[in-house]
């Protein structure tokens, strides 16, 4: 059937997670020609990789879905508050299915590489099976995390155990019983995966490099009278998200930590931390981002936690973040991380105290001593945001690639364009607030405005659409100015570019909130697309 493939199409759509789906099935219903290439052996982006145990969606699923399709809402039932991995691969597979979407992609092939040609108008597309696909469009739909680091520790190969990334996770699973486990890394992944992980092997050794504040999760199944009140109100649900700052339907507060008396804060963050879920934090004061000394509450709240959940006080001290204020990391959502360092068979290895020198064969050595193990994991997160774009092989102009172009740093107009890089169309890029908040509502509002764009520039008989350079400027300028004003750039972050040695140090996501940015782009568009060049 591949043989039959179109080789010149009006678009190309990169990636089978939420974005490439929505944007496949709308450019289909606008009778655009077009391919589409997946790595993974399926549909699920994050989805299809990340099959860690415990792995799934911060975000309460009836928002962790689409909401452009009645039809589709309707037509499903999530199980639980948060949504584990497999539910939500359930889901895609469900929508993939329902609109026909699978026929659509090239499953199990990379895209290696994109050029541009100036002459013709037109990006020429590869792959890793070497076929060559031209097309008007190129749409990147590759997802925020979805390039796995994993630090360059030297003796890495002579590990003779098994190890495995947590987002390149075996389909086939990873069996721990009887099994010495080291876990690498105390993020959202590692978080996720500790409780589960120490239930199921026999010793779980776990080597923390920063201490992660943590917040539950507070899941649940959800019973048949919260799903029926979810179906009755989605619509308006989904509404308030959308307009949110973080596409989210919390009860955002209004109220400065310090417009209330310590007691009242106490009150308040328990009430909210019994409910769980990010809530905590955004439903709690309006001014823990921005004020130091209003941070500086959450996160006492959050530590003394910490110091009631441990019963060694040794260990809850190491456990304890210091030096950077509550949620500048991205604050992770957890089922019982704390207590899991109560258990017999569990260890925590600071590694700020004994750093990793090697792993060998038979496991891994820190300035102290060696660690045997059988399997290693290796939590380490990702090379975020840009990663998973540069590493596309994207040429536009005068072959410059995308690396090139963001070696200080990534440079975009709205997060979705990029000048010299005409007709090339970013689903939630760097510059984008994405990654700060629920990811399918950001993502169906850049399918939406690029199915729009598209859709203007045929209608105008349009060949080029790309940002010029002074709206470009000025859009990273804002970006760093509004995230400036926050907390944020003091950590070591992702956000940041700090997990990749090497990687510049710039805030990547744009701070100002999902509501102010959808109103931004429906403005720009109105205003026939402001800050591009059309030709
Ligand atoms: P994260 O949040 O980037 O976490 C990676 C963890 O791995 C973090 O604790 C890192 O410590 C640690 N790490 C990274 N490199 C090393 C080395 N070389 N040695 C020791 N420890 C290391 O990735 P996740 O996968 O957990 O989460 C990514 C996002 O996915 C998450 O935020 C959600 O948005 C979904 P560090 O803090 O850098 O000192």
């Amino acid at each position: 059937e591949r043989g039959s493939r179109a080789a010149r199409v009006d678009a190309v759509v990169i990636g089978a997670g939420f974005a490439g789906l929505y944007m496949v099935h709308r450019l289909r219903e606008m009778g655009l020609s077009l391919r589409a290439f997946e790595r993974g052996g399926g549909v699920g982006g994050t989805w299809y990789w990340n099959r860690y145990p415990g792995a799934g969606s911060d975000s309460e699923s009836w928002v962790y879905s689409y909401s452009f399709s009645d039809e589709l809402v309707q037509g499903w039932q999530w199980s639980r508050r948060f949504p584990g991995q497999a539910e939500i691969l359930r889901y895609l597979e469900y929508v993939a299915d329902k609109l026909d979407l699978k026929p659509a992609f090239d499953f199990d092939t990379a895209v290696t590489g994109a050029t541009y040609d100036e002459q013709r108008a037109l990006w020429t597309v590869e792959t890793e099976t070497g076929e060559r696909v031209e097309a008007r469009y190129l749409i990147t739909a590759v997802g925020c995390l979805s390039s796995a680091q994993v630090p360059a520790i030297p003796g890495r190969d002579s590990f003779e155990g098994e190890q495995h990334h947590t987002g390149a996770w075996p389909h086939a699973g990873v069996d721990f019983s009887g099994k010495r486990v080291g876990v690498i890394g105390t993020g959202s992944s590692a978080i996720q995966a500790i409780p589960i992980i120490a239930r199921q092997a026999a010793h779980l050794t776990v080597f923390q490099r920063t201490p992660q504040f943590s917040v539950p999760n507070g899941n649940r199944d959800l019973g048949p009278e919260e799903q029926a009140r979810l179906r009755r109100d989605i619509r308006q649900i989904r509404e308030t998200c959308k307009w949110s700052s973080i596409g989210q339907p919390y009860d955002f507060s209004s109220v400065g930590a310090f417009d209330v008396d310590a007691e009242e804060r106490q009150r308040q963050y328990e009430a909210n931390w019994q409910k769980g879920g990010f809530e905590w934090m955004f439903g709690s004061y309006k001014d823990l981002l921005v004020d130091e000394a209003a941070n500086a509450t959450a996160a006492d709240f959050v530590r003394q936690k910490i110091r009631e959940a441990v019963r060694d006080p040794a260990v809850a001290r190491k456990l304890i973040p210091q030096g950077y204020p509550i949620a500048t990391k991205r604050l992770p959502l957890d089922a019982g991380y704390f207590e899991t360092y109560n258990r017999d068979n569990v260890v925590l290895v600071d590694l700020r105290e004994t750093p990793i020198q090697e792993i060998v064969a038979q496991g891994l050595r820190t300035s102290e001593k060696t660690y045997p193990l059988d399997i290693i994991v290796f939590a380490t997160g990702f090379d975020a945001l840009t990663g998973p774009l540069t590493r596309l092989g994207i040429r536009g102009r005068g072959g410059v690639t995308l690396g090139e172009k963001w070696a200080a740093g990534p440079r975009t107009y709205l997060g979705v364009s990029t000048a010299d890089f005409p007709n090339l169309f970013m689903i939630t890029g760097p510059g984008s607030p994405s990654v700060l908040g629920n990811m399918p509502t950001s993502i169906e509002q850049h399918v939406e405005w690029i199915a729009d764009c598209i859709d203007y520039l045929r209608a105008h008989k349009a060949a080029t659409i790309e940002p010029t350079p002074d709206a470009e400027e000025a859009w990273v300028a804002h970006v760093n100015e509004l995230a400036d004003k926050t907390l944020l750039p003091r950590a070591d972050s992702w956000y940041m570019g700090a997990n990749v040695p090497g990687k510049p140090r710039v805030f990547m996501p744009y701070i100002g909130g999902f509501g102010a940015y959808r109103k931004l782009c429906a403005e720009v568009a109105a205003e026939r697309y402001r800050g591009f060049s059309i030709g």
